[in-house]
């Protein structure tokens, strides 16, 4: 072919595996001169003091090399080997009897620690290392050849699908039947990247109602199969909103992992489960859609009441690998075979949770598929003020260098070129096993992954079905693996220009035009408690420089990114580590700065130790900005934000306030900059402020500590509220109004500490005291009553009556859906007031 003869980087490892022995991967790029060429290992023996042959191997390969990789166990290896004890060589041979000549030869061969492989020696063993060491002889303008032509197929046949020639009546059947479909293979409108605003045809999608449905289908027909599945994802998503950037990015994944795997039996967990739709489109809940993230609908993420196929219920990250292998050790103790497969995304990644679920599934060796879905996009949203920011933390960084590793990519581009002619075996087990079935991503060694007990298979492309599902079935035929990851490369919002383009890849999106990629945004008049908040910072940071925000990787859902645009230096992205986002606020405190800790009330769970025994314990001055507290609407339980009242006024040192309006929570944001002496927190819920006038440069006043406020002088019976809930009474002592009663309405403020010369005042003066809230039970209700009964306030007529969430969790839904379900709408407050007074015909009226 006229190359010429060029040498290369060799790379011989020999890797341990799980103690039972090694096997060695060997990885070149170098020419050579003949197809016969030996593999030599020699091992140290101290009795003759020399080198000692220990095995090799013979093959037959291609003239020209460009990459090779091997694999081969080496039995009765003593794991304790040195890297000294080794020596490596590789010998070729041009004529069958002629002299071997030495090309290349390693001492010191490295041996990297404990790679949890053990059956790939059955699998591999089974493989004549003839095949298994793959050669590419082709040059490399070949591959581009072969996608080029495969493009200009698929176009032509775009075009006659959008004549509607292919256009097919298709059957339904029942779950469990393969169903009957047209054959043709048509390209689909997400294919061109155009959409309309109609529904688009997808003839294949609608013979598809469960996964037993795909089985049959061809490679090009699971092409197809995506692309109607991205146009359905989009068309429905248009009409719902929802999170559709992070569907799009697995759309292929997901077509890939539901031909190969068998669920419900093999497990297949979404981490977060914001990128499920294209799963439960296939998974028996298409017609059901149209409901998504409503009242009675679907749940925006996996759901294990809505699901068999939900394994595991999400809305929190992070949690799947943990999860994932709660089940592979289950199965085992069970004596079962199915699979297990964890998708994370690389935002999910940066949780410790995740490592910690790593490490301890390399010690358990359990079998078990982790999908790293890296789509390089950490933080949400994706992008601030000023355009996309880049992803936060060294794990990023680190698997932007495996993925960009120019040699190995070109290699890989070049073997695709050749895989695709060379077909059979050699085609399934060469070209995909060895083009992918290593991490040997440089000389630099192993990947984290392996460190931590994982065999790490990858950069993939995971929008190329052939290459995922070539993988997967690699993966899942070999048998007792142990915990393998599959680094997966794709694109958030992938296949729809809107999102593609979009700094945020519309992660999150209102309804909207198909056609155009238009969101329909109601416009109001107020902003979000979340833009107030920030707004309130930033005028207290630019009083006082010690001041700095930290969020994890919600910089637009805290309004934090408005806060980074005026302070870049001032403002932390920790990822999505709300533990160490916690503790770094602590010892940020320690050394004098002030920090807010911006959080969402529901995500701060998983903080609480650090919460407790890093800041409260120790007293430090750490501010806890609670968003989204109480009831949220669409995201429904996972993130409703029930319990930070609870938890958080139970800490002996914490100072726990809740502002009734958006100038109030001005007023707190300024309170809590100005308590240095132990940790605050403040709540503040999803939605917008009421129109009350801000303080004037955004800056608020300091509120003295566990003082309320009387916000309506009334008589008999008293409504205490906590934080917004305080506007829910207000509406309620207008409602019993015209049934002749005014009622007093304060507004507590603090929980922690609590007004008791307030709450003493209005429990003497008044029949009845109501404390209203939208927390759990167990909040300021219970921190209320249990002052009351000490100071004796209980033991005369007072009558008090709590109002909370109920002792359950309440749906995703509207916001007003939800309110009526948790009984805490204006009605049910002044329903209650009423039937306490006896007036029960009115309270009945007021409800219906
Ligand atoms: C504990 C927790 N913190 C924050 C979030 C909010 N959140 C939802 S998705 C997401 C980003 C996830 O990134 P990745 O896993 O890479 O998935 P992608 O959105 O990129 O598809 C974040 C921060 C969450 N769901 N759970």
């Amino acid at each position: 072919m006229g190359e010429k003869k060029k040498a290369g980087a060799m790379l011989v490892k020999l890797v341990s595996a799980a103690g039972t022995g090694f096997f060695y991967v060997v990885k070149k790029t170098k020419r050579l001169q003949s197809n016969n060429v030996k593999l030599e290992f020699r091992k140290y023996d101290p009795r003759v003091n020399r080198h000692v042959l220990f095995t090799e191997a013979k093959m037959n390969l291609s003239p020209v090399l460009l990459e090779m990789s091997c694999y081969r166990w080496i039995d009765n290896m003593i794991y304790t080997a040195t890297h000294t004890e080794w020596h490596f060589s590789l010998f070729e041979n041009s004529n069958e009897n002629g002299p071997l000549r030495t090309i290349y030869k390693e001492k010191e061969v490295r041996i990297r620690p404990s790679i949890s492989l053990h059956e790939l020696k059955e699998s591999h063993t089974a493989i004549p290392i003839s095949m298994a060491l793959c050669t590419f002889a082709v040059p490399g303008n070949l591959s581009s050849g072969v996608v080029g032509a495969d493009a200009k197929k698929q176009t032509s046949l775009g075009s006659q699908w959008l004549r509607g020639s292919d256009l097919q009546p298709h059957t339904f059947s029942k779950n469990n039947q393969i169903r009957k479909r047209s054959s043709g293979v048509c390209a689909s409108l997400s294919e061109r990247g155009e959409y309309f605003s109609q529904k688009p045809p997808t003839p294949l999608l609608d013979t598809i109602n469960y996964p037993i449905h795909m089985k049959n289908l061809s490679t090009k027909e699971l092409r197809q199969l995506a692309d109607e599945l991205r146009s359905d994802v989009i068309f429905n998503v248009s009409k719902t909103g929802g999170h559709l950037g992070s569907s799009l990015g697995v759309i292929e994944l997901t077509v890939a992992l539901h031909y190969v795997f068998n669920a419900p039996q093999d497990r297949i967990l979404w981490d977060v489960g914001h990128q499920s739709y294209p799963h439960k489109i296939l998974t028996g809940r298409r017609d059901k859609m149209s409901t998504l993230r409503q009242t009675d609908g679907l749940s925006g993420f996996t759901k294990r009441s809505e699901s068999d196929y939900d394994c595991f219920g999400a809305g929190h990250s992070s949690t799947t690998i943990s999860a994932g292998l709660g089940m592979a050790v289950g199965r085992d103790l069970k004596g079962r075979k199915n699979n297990v497969v964890a998708v994370i995304g690389d935002g999910a990644m940066t949780a410790g949770q995740a490592y910690e679920a790593m490490n301890n599934a390399g010690y358990l060796d359990s079998d078990m598929i982790v999908i790293l879905n890296d789509n390089k996009q950490v933080s949400l949203p994706t992008a601030n003020l000023d355009g996309p920011i880049p992803p936060v933390g060294a794990l990023s960084s680190a698997l932007s260098r495996l993925q960009s590793n120019r040699p190995l990519r070109e290699l890989r581009e070049v073997a695709k070129g050749v895989t695709k002619h060379i077909g059979g075996p050699m085609h399934e087990l060469a070209a995909k096993v060895d083009e992918y079935a290593r991490g040997m991503i440089s000389g630099s060694g192993s990947t984290l992954f392996e460190e931590l007990g994982l065999y790490y298979i990858g950069p993939v492309d995971g929008h190329n079905i052939d290459d995922l599902t070539a993988i997967l079935k690699e993966v899942k035929s070999t048998k007792t693996t142990g915990p393998v990851l599959i680094h997966v490369v794709t694109e958030k919002g992938r296949g729809y220009p809107y999102a593609e383009k979009a700094a945020d890849k519309y992660h999150g999106v209102t309804k909207f035009d198909p056609a155009t990629g238009k969101q329909f945004k109601s416009s109001a008049p107020t902003q979000s408690y979340t833009t107030y908040f920030a707004e309130a910072l930033i005028a207290e940071a630019e009083a006082d420089k010690d001041i700095v925000a930290i969020h994890a990787a919600m910089g637009g859902g805290t309004g934090l990114n408005l806060f980074q645009r005026r302070f870049p230096t001032r403002c932390f992205d920790v990822g999505i580590a709300e533990q160490h986002a916690v503790t770094f606020a602590a010892g940020l405190a320690c050394e004098g700065i002030k920090p807010f800790c911006a959080i969402y009330s529901s995500f701060l769970q998983r903080a609480y130790d650090q919460v407790v025994h890093d800041v409260d314990l120790q007293k430090l001055p750490v501010r806890f900005a609670m968003d989204r507290a109480g009831l949220v609407g669409a995201d429904g339980p996972t993130h409703c934000g029930a319990f930070d009242v609870t938890f958080m006024a139970c800490l002996p040192n914490m100072v726990v306030m809740a502002p009734s309006d958006e100038a109030e929570l001005f007023h707190m944001v300024a309170t809590a900059a100005a308590i240095n002496d132990r940790p605050s927190c403040f709540r503040y819920p999803r939605g917008n402020g009421i129109g009350m006038e801000l303080p004037p440069g955004n800056k608020g006043i300091p509120i003295e500590i566990g003082k309320g406020r009387i916000l309506k002088e009334g008589e008999r019976v008293a409504l205490l509220g906590y934080g917004t809930a305080v506007q829910s009474c207000l509406a309620a002592a207008a409602l019993v109004e015209p049934h002749g009663l005014s009622l007093t309405v304060a507004d507590a403020r603090f929980c922690k500490p609590l007004d008791h010369a307030l709450i003493r005042s209005l429990a003497k003066s008044h029949e009845v005291l109501i404390t209203v809230e939208e927390g759990s039970i167990g909040g300021f209700g219970s921190h209320v009553a249990h002052f009351m009964a000490l100071d004796g306030l209980l033991d005369g007529k007072l009558k008090w009556r709590p109002l909370v969430l109920p002792d359950r969790y309440i749906d995703h839904g509207s916001p007003a859906d939800q309110l009526m379900q948790a009984g805490l709408t204006p009605s049910h407050i002044a329903a209650t007031v009423l039937n306490i007074l006896g007036q029960a015909r009115e309270a009945l009226q007021i409800m219906s």
